[in-house]
């Protein structure tokens, strides 16, 4: 009998500097709701889905840095959501800021959580790969600054057993890396969940950043396909406080085919219902990775941080 999954992707328009949690809150239960109305079980929103994309700016005053992250979760701001959840009989995967109390010490993580249909939070993940700059470039723009507001995440990239399949997260800038997906392919995973906030001016080459689009379907369509599994990648878009942000928030199938895509640069949701044996399939033939991998070729590949020097020409 197959495993279907009835999943949606909540795409967010831009959010604003001064708009409320309780603003924010209400958009993302209107789009629950949506979800719920096209049959969802589970319904996936972007990174740092709570607040406008801070990293963009620096931002010195550590009460104004706090104030864009959440120091329990669930919350009361963020209670409705959680409520509704269980109300509606539908699960979510939500990005937000994380600080945490450690030692007496803050610590600030890119966040995500996995909330199953009884409103339990099931899982949380905390994003690797951390792009731009902990310091201010010049003659940028915008600014890129999550290596400034966070730290790299800690908890590796585990799978869950939810929604009855393998679930997995990760976190905008992780879904172009495919150590991403195969650490969670070679646990098993038949679902992997990503929200993203990518701005269009990201390297500053126009050239690369003309490409944003097509590298951002290319990544999560690749790390499908070479994993046997589903993707389901969530934008916060639009004009963003001036920045311009991707859309294109797409549901795509373990063949690495994009079954549903929003057309929009707003509030929207659209879904699939996601057969986690397609996945199944590609497992058991092309990518059985006990049968086909060889660890043993890959010497290259070992613990390390930078490229490997290439020989020098004789
Ligand atoms: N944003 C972007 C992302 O990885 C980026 C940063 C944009 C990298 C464009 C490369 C190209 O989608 C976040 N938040 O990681």
């Amino acid at each position: 009998m197959s495993r279907i999954i009835r999943v949606a992707s909540a795409q967010m328009g831009p959010i604003a500097k001064s708009e409320s949690r309780a603003q924010v809150m209400t958009r993302l239960l209107d789009l629950m709701n949506e979800a719920k109305s096209r049959g969802a079980e589970l319904v996936v929103f972007p990174e740092l889905a709570l607040t406008t994309f801070f990293p963009r700016w620096v931002i010195d005053d550590e009460a104004e840095l706090d104030s864009y992250y959440e120091a329990a979760m669930p919350n009361n701001e963020t209670a409705p959501l959680f409520d509704a959840a269980k109300r509606l009989g539908i699960g979510f995967y939500i990005g937000y800021a994380e600080l945490i109390l450690e030692n007496g010490h803050k610590r600030r993580f890119n966040t995500s959580i996995l909330v199953d249909r009884a409103g339990n939070i099931t899982g949380k993940y905390r994003k690797v790969h951390l792009p731009g700059h902990a310091e201010p470039q010049p003659g940028r723009a915008h600014q890129h600054l999550e290596k400034r507001y966070f730290e790299p995440g800690n908890l590796g990239f585990p799978v869950w057993r939810a929604f009855g399949g393998v679930m997995g997260m990760c976190i905008c800038n992780d879904r172009r890396w495919p150590e991403t997906y195969r650490v969670m392919g070679l646990q098993g995973v038949d679902m992997v969940m990503l929200g993203y906030n990518t701005p269009y001016d990201h390297t500053g080459h126009g050239d690369i950043d003309a490409l944003t689009n097509f590298h951002n379907h290319l990544s999560m369509q690749a790390g499908a396909y070479q994993n046997a599994t589903w993707v389901v990648g969530t934008a916060k878009c639009g004009v963003e406080e001036g920045s311009k942000m991707l859309a294109q928030s797409a549901i795509i199938a373990p063949s690495g085919e994009i079954v549903a895509m929003a057309s929009t640069i707003g509030d929207e949701v659209i879904t699939a219902a996601a057969d986690l044996d397609i996945g199944k399939r590609y497992r058991e033939t092309i990518f059985d990775f006990s049968r086909h991998r060889e660890p043993e070729a890959y010497r290259l590949i070992v613990e390390r941080k930078g490229a490997i020097p290439p020989p020098e020409t004789a």
